[in-house]
């Protein structure tokens, strides 16, 4: 007798240049707040799994941080090699682009992906703002030249548009396996490194253009007593004047950013969160590859 249950499981990366959509995606797929998003470019830094099974199909994502030019420093160097590593070893890949928007960097990143041999879908987002559709059409040609066995799928991950359409196709790549985590697991990631990542965001979406890449959250306690989840964060930014910018006139940014993440980690964790932050300055510690190591930044 044979089995004719056959369950589905594989890794799906999705990649990109910096700030087309990725992890808003990724939540949008997931219908739950995992990875954190914003206006700026450059937001996420780690490769990061959210998981997502339905009945017989366990599809693993890896979100990335988005493939970039500026190579200077190490942190950069980091956050590229860790992208184009998400492309090695995954079922099928997602190559994510804004619209008609095409710049060096998806240039950059359609030179990495040309190599890849599985199944390659390429994702055009944030359709819910294109006005001119008929531009569109020029541009997909151009695109199929370049991918010419990737399947197109226009989407809006921020309004959920055709989002079914690309996880079924998704699904049909997937290969026949046993699923490599329980039903109920959502990511490879501890709730210290989730919450690090809220109050970074927090950051990102409140200070100005340069700042916030010379920013790293760390964990330094996080502990359940009774029904409060205690949290102690430290902002770790490279001078003294960025110290004051984050603590802000009186902590009131300070204490805007720790209530906004507050909110979010009590959802997240489904508790009662008691909050602390600390602000510290660790010259350069964006370009030292010991420091980045020592802040979780793997290996480089
Ligand atoms: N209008 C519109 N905006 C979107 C859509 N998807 C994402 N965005 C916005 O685009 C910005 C960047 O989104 P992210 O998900 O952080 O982009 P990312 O590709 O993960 O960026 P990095 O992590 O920096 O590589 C945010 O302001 C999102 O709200 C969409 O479908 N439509
Ligand atoms: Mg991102």
């Amino acid at each position: 007798m044979t089995d004719t249950n056959t369950t589905r499981c594989g890794y799906v990366a999705i990649v990109g240049r910096p700030n087309v959509g990725k992890s808003t995606l990724l939540n949008h797929i997931l219908g739950q707040k995992l990875a954190i998003t914003s206006r700026k470019p450059q937001t996420t830094r780690h490769n990061m799994l959210g998981i997502k099974t339905e009945g017989d199909v366990q599809a693993i994502y890896v979100d990335t941080p988005g493939m970039h030019k500026s190579n200077e420093k190490a942190l950069n160097r980091y956050m590229n090699k860790t992208a184009s590593a998400a492309l090695k070893d995954v079922d099928v890949v997602i190559f994510v682009v804004d619209r008609t928007k095409w710049t060096d960097e998806d240039q950059l990143v359609l030179e990495r992906v040309q190599y890849v041999q599985g199944p390659v879908i390429l994702a055009i987002n944030k359709t819910d703002r294109i006005e001119e559709k008929a531009d569109l059409i020029p541009h997909l040609q151009w695109l199929q030249e370049q991918l010419p066995n990737a399947e197109i799928v226009p989407i809006s991950a921020q309004q959920g548009h055709n989002l079914e359409a690309l996880e079924s196709l998704i699904a049909k790549h997937l290969p026949e396996n046993d699923h490599f985590f329980p039903e109920d697991q959502i990511t490879d990631r501890s709730s210290r490194f989730l919450a690090a990542e809220l109050v970074r965001e927090k950051i990102m979406r409140q200070l100005g253009a340069e700042l916030p890449y010379q920013i790293t959250v760390e964990i330094e306690e996080f502990k359940q007593q009774g029904k409060i989840l205690h949290i102690h964060a430290l902002i770790l930014v490279e001078r003294d004047g960025q110290k004051k910018i984050i603590i802000g006139d009186k902590g009131e940014r300070i204490k805007r950013i720790g209530s906004e993440a507050r909110k979010d980690m009590e959802v997240l964790f489904d508790a009662k969160v008691m909050l602390n932050l600390w602000v510290k300055v660790k010259g350069g510690w964006s370009d030292d590859e010991r420091a980045l190591r020592s802040l979780g930044y793997g290996d480089l």
